[in-house]
């Protein structure tokens, strides 16, 4: 399909519905975030997905059930990108799979219009501790095995979408980093040991590293520090053919509340010293909520501030 349709833009025309019914993977796909996108239009063009965000495929028994895990605060407008992309590309590919978006902090857009809730002062305030981007991924794996038997963990940035769908979320014999070739590195890996933006560890290979690290108080050297992990145990990383590995990153500022932490390089030359103590062994967090959306699961958390 490559060859012949190299580009598949996503419109209604006849090609478009034909491969959906088809339901095979396009090849490269054509990622553009300057139409205006709603949350009632990814929902309908959503049916399948089941409440919380879950699909499972209705016509074989694939080998991974994937949790993908999104690290989230006031992000609004690039979940509802995210989500109107993935779903059905994760539809095409087979997967079976939950969204698990981890909330630090509480109140958002997407609260007040979908069930006007009320946000608290007190949750209201949990927005503005620094963010944990690390963490808040631990966070996620364990709450999603609250919910079904996941044995395979995808941790995905809330602006970044793949461009081709033969990059296939599940996981593989060593821990996988998919987003290898970005848009904002010039479609190149910036740096042999990057892991950053979207990777994905067996229940296995995760719990072989002690999970990540909760240390890493905003922006910066947490994925360095699971990369180190990752080979300090034993383990290599596995990538895709990088014309496969591309991405778009939705551009956007630093966030508030997310400055780059300037221990990060220190931190990062320490990761075997620190790794067996910090982890998902060392993981405490205050629940806040747990709602589930007709596109996915939302788990609000308190992870503390920094010491
Ligand atoms: C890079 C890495 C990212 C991570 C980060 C350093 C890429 C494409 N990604 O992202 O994986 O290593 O550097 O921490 O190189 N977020 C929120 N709200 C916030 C802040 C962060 O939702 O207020 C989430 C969101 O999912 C976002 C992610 O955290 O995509 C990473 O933060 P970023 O996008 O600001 O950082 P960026 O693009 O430099
Ligand atoms: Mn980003």
């Amino acid at each position: 399909i490559y060859g012949f349709l190299p580009f598949y833009a996503v419109s209604s025309s006849s090609i478009y519905t034909h491969f959906k019914a088809m339901r095979v993977n396009m090849g490269r796909l054509l990622i553009e975030f300057s139409s205006q996108m709603t949350m009632e239009r990814v929902q309908k063009e959503n049916p399948n997905v089941t409440e919380g965000g879950r699909y499972t495929p209705p016509d074989c028994r694939p080998r991974w059930k994937v949790a993908i895990i999104i690290p989230f605060r006031h992000r609004e407008n690039h979940l509802k990108y995210w989500l109107h992309y993935l779903h059905p590309i994760l539809r095409r590919q087979k997967i079976d799979y939950g969204i698990y978006i981890i909330n630090q902090g509480q109140c958002t857009l997407m609260n007040v219009y979908l069930d006007s809730n009320r946000c608290s002062a007190a949750v209201k305030k949990l927005g503005e501790d620094t963010f944990n981007r690390a963490k808040l991924l631990n966070v996620g794996y364990t709450e999603a095995l609250k919910d079904a038997e996941y044995d395979c963990f995808i941790f995905s940035d809330v602006d970044l979408i793949p461009m081709d769908d033969r990059n296939l979320y599940h996981c593989y014999d060593q821990p996988r980093h998919f987003a290898i070739a970005m848009d904002k590195f010039g479609f190149r890996l910036p740096y042999a040991g990057y892991f950053g933006g979207v990777s994905g560890l067996s229940k296995k290979q995760f719990l072989k590293i002690n999970g990540f690290p909760n240390e890493y108080w905003g922006w910066g050297g947490e994925d360095d520090d699971i990369y180190n992990r990752i080979t300090l145990n034993g383990m290599k990383v596995s990538r895709p053919d990088v014309r496969i590995g591309r991405y778009r990153m939705i551009k956007h500022e630093r966030d508030k509340h997310n400055e780059p932490n300037p221990q990060r390089f220190n931190k990062i030359q320490n990761t075997k010293n620190t790794m067996k103590k910090d982890g998902i062994s060392s993981l405490t967090y205050r629940l806040v909520q747990v709602k589930r959306y007709p596109l996915y699961t939302n788990i609000s958390v308190e992870i503390g501030k920094p010491p």
